[in-house]
């Protein structure tokens, strides 16, 4: 095992032997194995692609794949060898069809490029034998392949290669989201299958590497719009709004991740039960969607972000739904009431799967809702959300003015990820020593480190400006973009904003590569620098978009603002 793939990883250089996550060894392998079976799909379905010979669920079997993977989703080993074991089956069917239409023939490997044939179809040294390690993919020969990180020798290939694939694997979670709601774009699985191709061209040097990054970033905004436009067309564009974080005295129901179409479907089968909803974590923004207030049994939001679970879920007292990352392994004293659902998984954990029209039966986990005690009460009073573009821009001519009156020197984009770590508090100690004319705008669990300080607000312009989830980073993106308008600037990087962004997993990865696809400059980024990055691609972001470490709070506030 070997992952490096989140800002936690052991010692800042690599997990070997069981994730600081949780993640088993056993899994971490199978993890890789995954990703080297979804590139073998992706081989011969963008040649199906080519020729219209594609199906819809070889799309969603390598997005979903992907997502998988993400840090902190499904650490189950019979979960991830049942999608190897899919993939093979999936592959093979692609295979046949390609042969049956005669776009491929068995011997036509011999026209493919060379390190298709060697490492996707079996021309090429044996196990064994010096990296890279080849073998025709089947399960079989999976054992007998290096489909590690290591596989690349090259320091600077292989940190570009996995920051591509880290960066899809963020893109893949959010097109997941999409598609439950219905809405899907062929050019993310053609990117997808492009880039993770890419991943295993030796023909490929950073030069050509680059730019493939910038693009993944660019589908990544692509993405997130179409995300955006899934949740608002279907729930509603959010609206400011206070939410309670106090609770009631009847039994709940926790749910935490992403997913909003699990959430409607929770509230729509809770309704009349006697049994509250709350959300956790990155569900949060989700009480300011409009198309869910009207449910009377939703009641606010519970606890902090990701990394606080063990103990909050504990003094939940009823069941909780994970509906995507971020799942901690969880503690025996709420085993027994923590269900996974989607691509999240963990042993031991009970899993509610979807019907084939996308439907779920979550009544086994309201009726053991029924049999708990209320949640204890960890905190009262309101934090403000539901700041996403539509609302914000409805106040733009406030901004604007607030900025020109001079009221407002400075907006500081924190968004991103939390994460468990002590020097996180970098964070808070950074929002709270902000002057009174700067504004946060943020997006992702990153605003847990600040969202129930008390810093007021600049003439009824709240000096924290909630977006919602890490997707809705694309939010942001719209909103600068207009104030840009507004101000007559060509440059987004003119404009009084400061970026000090926080990362943890693979989604911020893909935020990232978007902010930096839209010519974003000088971003602070924390609270350490991904291990992935080797030294000579961090100088090319260096050289390109003066992406730097964040420091102190008070060298960087001489930096930022
Ligand atoms: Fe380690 Fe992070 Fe990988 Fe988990 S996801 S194994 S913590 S690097
Ligand atoms: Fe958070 Fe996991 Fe990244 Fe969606 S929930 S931002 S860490």
């Amino acid at each position: 095992m070997f992952c490096y793939q989140c800002e936690e990883t052991l010692n800042g250089t690599g997990c070997t032997k069981n994730g600081v996550c949780g993640k088993k060894e056993d899994v971490a392998d199978l993890q890789d194995d995954l990703l080297y079976v979804l590139k073998s799909i992706a081989f011969y379905n963008s040649k199906a692609r080519a020729n219209k010979l594609n199906e819809a669920k070889t799309d969603e079997f390598i997005l979903d794949g992907l997502f998988a993977t993400v840090t902190n989703t499904n650490f189950c080993k019979a979960d991830i060898q049942s999608m190897i074991d899919e993939g093979f089956d999936i592959k093979d069917g692609i295979k046949k069809k390609l042969l049956s239409a005669k776009v491929i023939d068995e011997g036509s490997s011999s026209s493919f490029p060379r390190w298709i044939k060697e490492k996707l179809l079996g021309a090429g040294p044996k196990a064994g034998e010096p990296l890279p390690l080849v073998a025709k993919v089947t399960a079989e020969s999976l054992t007998s392949i290096n489909t590690g990180i290591f596989a690349t020798e090259n320091e600077d290939i292989r940190s570009l290669r996995e920051l591509l694939t880290y960066g899809l694997k963020g893109m893949a979670a959010y097109a997941h989201h999409a598609r439950v709601l219905g809405y899907t774009d062929d050019a993310i699985s053609t990117f997808t299958e492009k880039a993770l191709l890419a991943t295993m061209d030796d023909d490929l040097g950073v030069a050509e590497l680059v730019p493939l990054v910038l693009e993944c970033g660019s589908m990544g905004v692509t993405t997130m719009a179409l995300l955006d436009k899934a949740n608002t067309s279907t729930y509603g564009n959010p609206e400011p709004t206070a939410v309670n974080i106090g609770v009631r005295n009847n039994p709940g129901i926790l749910i935490s991740g992403h997913d909003l179409r699990d959430l409607e479907q929770l509230l729509q089968q809770t309704q009349g039960t006697g049994v509250d909803v709350y959300t956790h974590g990155e569900m949060l923004p989700a009480n300011s969607y409009p198309a869910f207030k009207k449910y009377d049994n939703f009641v606010g939001n519970y606890g902090g972000s990701w990394w606080k679970q063990k103990e909050e879920f504990e003094k939940f007292n009823g069941p909780i739904l994970m509906t995507t990352n971020c799942i901690v392994p969880p503690k025996d004293s709420y085993l027994d009431r923590i269900y996974t659902t989607g691509v999240v998984g963990f042993d031991g954990v009970k899993h509610i799967t979807a019907n084939k029209d996308g439907t779920k039966d979550f009544s086994a986990i309201i009726s053991q809702a029924k049999q708990c005690k209320p949640p204890v009460q960890l905190e009262e009073g309101t934090i403000m959300g539901g700041f996403a573009h539509v609302s914000a821009l409805s106040v733009a001519d406030k901004i604007v003015a607030a900025v020109k009156a001079g009221q407002i020197k400075k907006f500081l984009v924190m968004a991103g990820c939390d994460g468990r770590h002590k020097e996180r508090d970098y964070y808070t100690e950074f929002a709270k020593a902000l002057p009174k004319d700067t504004v946060i705008l943020t997006a992702g669990c990153a605003k847990y480190r600040y969202n129930k300080l008390d810093l007021g607000d600049i003439g009824g312009i709240p000096r924290v400006i909630d977006a919602g989830q890490c997707n809705d980073c694309y939010s942001l993106v719209v909103i600068a973009q207009k104030l840009a308008e507004a101000f007559g600037l060509k440059d987004i990087n003119d404009l009084p904003v400061s970026y000090n962004i926080a990362w943890y997993e693979q989604k911020a990865v893909l935020v990232l590569l978007a902010l930096l696809s839209l010519g974003v400059k000088n971003i602070m980024l924390g609270p350490t620098l991904p291990a992935f990055v080797s030294p000579n691609v961090l100088n090319v972001l260096v050289d390109n978009f003066n992406i730097r470490p964040n420091s102190t709070v008070e060298e960087d506030m001489n930096v930022l603002v």
